[in-house]
């Protein structure tokens, strides 16, 4: 099956690979780690292998520096991320996490922007419970994390619930075929017998093999004219084709992602690219074959550059494409006519078939806690309590309390109300169209606050916002707190990334529907910087927009900064 004229880069592989080759198909020492009493930590090569296990071992960075002085180890605890296709759970999952979080974690949940839920502080000694009461609730954390597909998303769509049925099983279906086959989970979390004696390799992982992908991969399904997955960001990405109110299909695009280093212009965000369309019973085969192309010609020997982004850039779209078609035994038709109008979501109540209706409400930074003057976990919690349809995380950290009856309408709307859920303090445009990954103090790669700091950062612009006369235009704001772009920073009008404490880099641009990048504009300022900049730009934007004109369209169109129109020219 391999193809002898395309090759995988040269080089040793990096010990990420030595790693999983000595995993013994994801199990290293996990099992008689996680019983060692002595540190509240894990060995680093367990951490690798704890990633595809759904967790990652995190210090709390609040109190790194005042531990180290006292010459304890770090405050050392779990991040646990479930997978959740489509990010659709139901009240009774709700329940279950939102005890989890109070119970094992840190007291607060975060709704991320893959459409998943993450508990973030849970101890050593809490996460085998934590996980076998994940599983008692019918979810798993298998595969949310490594080297490997990660959580399908896909549109939650109150609008057309018919579609989002058939799009969310297709989603379902896709994360399930592509879970790793190995029983490590099982064995090491949910206490299953080890069977002895070693089947073929194939037997084991017949997608992955032994090593894996050579890096995470990324699939998200889309639902024109929403672009709220934003497909282009996603290494397989299928836009939904519907035709007479039936979906006859997928138009496919290969080959997006978002992260970078600073500096580094052999990393870059990159947009996926359409390469054709195929009925639905076909995505399957090509997500397969597509997984497969990437773990035969992906990057082993640089993480940096092993994301399938940079396959598809060095081999060629076309070449890809015929590889795939080869491998499949068949050719894609040709793609077909779509329109994104946003890559955000739209909020309030939506009627959807047979009578039920959706409410989709902002969230903040995905954070479900109680804040002072804001008790949306508890809010949550009674609406969980009665709600009899289902939750549907969004791409953009929201949730849409789902398939709503008429008769539990008013009460869910009581409720929403009671707990001031649509306050106009938390409600605003600016806010609405607002994205920030978590940061500091869990994420070990932060350079700058995300989450904590946007709202901070909103509040003023706001007023920037108000003397202009712009309180009710959506413009998209995504902060991160570091090039990785966690909240998908290269497809926000305007984008902060952390560089250093209290430091980003600004962007600009990017499409209000997700199909182009933004571009640097300015390095390395703080907040004041910042203000003053948006001071000017939005002053202009106000007197010079054109009827109907998104922020990042007009700041290309006035010359503020050159359009990216592809990932390779980002540093252009
Ligand atoms: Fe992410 C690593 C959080 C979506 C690109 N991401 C991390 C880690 C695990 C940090 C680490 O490696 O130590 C962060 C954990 C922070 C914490 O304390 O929880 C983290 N990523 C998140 C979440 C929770 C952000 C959020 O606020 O919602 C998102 C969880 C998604 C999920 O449910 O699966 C999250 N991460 C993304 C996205 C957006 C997306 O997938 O749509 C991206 C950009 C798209 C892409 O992958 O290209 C993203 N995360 C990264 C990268 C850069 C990968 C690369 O290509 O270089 C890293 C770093 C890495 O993998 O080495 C990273
Ligand atoms: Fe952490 Fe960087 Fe991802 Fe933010 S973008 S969660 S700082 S890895």
């Amino acid at each position: 099956m391999v193809n002898r004229i395309l090759k995988a880069p040269d080089g040793p592989p990096s010990d990420v690979e030595r790693i999983k080759e000595e995993s013994n198909y994801l199990r290293g020492t996990l099992k008689e780690v996680m019983q060692d009493r002595l540190s509240a930590g894990i060995p680093e090569d367990d951490n690798r292998l704890m990633k595809f296990h759904g967790s990652y071992l995190q210090d709390d960075r609040d109190l790194r520096n005042e531990r180290q002085k006292q010459k304890l180890e770090p405050a050392y605890q779990f991040m646990l991320r479930v997978r959740l296709p489509g990010g659709v759970a139901t009240p009774e999952q709700w329940l279950v996490m939102d005890e989890l979080a109070q119970k094992n974690g840190n007291g607060t949940l975060k709704l991320t922007t893959r459409q998943t839920f993450q508990m973030h502080g849970i101890l050593k000694w809490n996460m085998k419970n934590t996980i076998q009461e994940i599983h008692a609730s019918l979810l798993d954390t298998i595969a949310a994390c490594g080297d490997v597909n990660r959580n399908v998303m896909c549109n939650p769509n109150p609008y057309q619930s018919e579609i989002h049925l058939e799009v969310y099983e297709w989603a379902k279906q896709l994360s399930n075929y592509l879970l790793p086959r190995t029983r490590a989970y099982h064995e090491i979390w949910l206490d299953e017998e080890k069977v002895e004696g070693t089947p073929e390799v194939e037997e084991i992982e017949p997608i992955y093999g032994p090593l894996y992908l050579p890096r995470k991969f990324k699939i998200g399904i889309a639902v024109p004219p929403s672009n709220d997955i934003d497909v282009y960001s996603q290494d397989l990405g299928f836009i939904a084709i519907v035709e007479d109110g039936k979906l006859v299909g997928f138009n496919v695009a290969i080959g997006g992602g978002m992260g970078m280093t600073h500096g580094d212009k052999a990393t870059y965000p990159q947009l996926a690219k359409v390469i054709g369309f195929c009925t639905p019973d076909r995505i399957q085969d090509i997500a397969e074959k597509v997984i497969t192309i990437q773990r035969d010609y992906g990057n082993r020997s640089v993480r940096k550059n092993a994301r399938f982004k940079y396959t598809v850039d060095r081999l060629g779209l076309e070449t890809v494409k015929a590889e795939l078609e080869n491998r499949l035994g068949w050719s894609l038709d040709e793609a077909k006519p779509y329109h994104f109008d946003h890559n955000g979501d739209r909020y309030g109540w939506v009627k959807g078939v047979q009578g039920t209706w959706h409410f989709t409400l902002f969230i903040q930074g995905g954070r479900i806690a109680d804040f002072d003057d804001y008790k949306l976990k508890t809010g949550l919690r009674e609406i969980a309590k009665i709600h009899t349809g289902d939750f549907r995380l969004t791409a953009n950290q929201n949730l849409i309390i789902a398939n709503v009856s008429s008769q539990n309408k008013k009460k869910i709307s009581e409720l929403i109300e009671q707990y001031g859920l649509t306050d106009g303090r938390h409600y605003t445009a600016l806010r609405r169209s607002s994205l920030a990954c978590v940061a500091l103090p869990t994420c070990g790669l932060a350079m700058a606050e995300a989450e904590r700091y946007l709202p901070v950062l909103l509040d003023k612009i706001e007023t920037i916002v108000d003397e202009n006369g712009l309180r009710n235009e959506e413009i998209t704001i995504r902060m991160t707190g570091c090039p990785n772009g966690c909240a998908r920073h290269a497809l926000g009008e305007i984008a902060f990334i952390g560089k250093a404490p209290g430091k980003y880099n600004m962007y600009l641009g990017a499409a209000f529907d997700g199909s182009r990048l933004s571009k640097m504009y300015r390095e390395n300022i703080g907040e004041e910087e910042i203000l003053s900049e948006l001071r000017v730009l939005l002053s202009r934007y106000a007197k010079e927009k054109q009827e109907g004109e998104h922020f990042g369209d007009f700041v290309i169109r006035v010359g503020i900064v050159k359009a990216v129109t592809d990932g390779t020219n980002f540093h252009d």
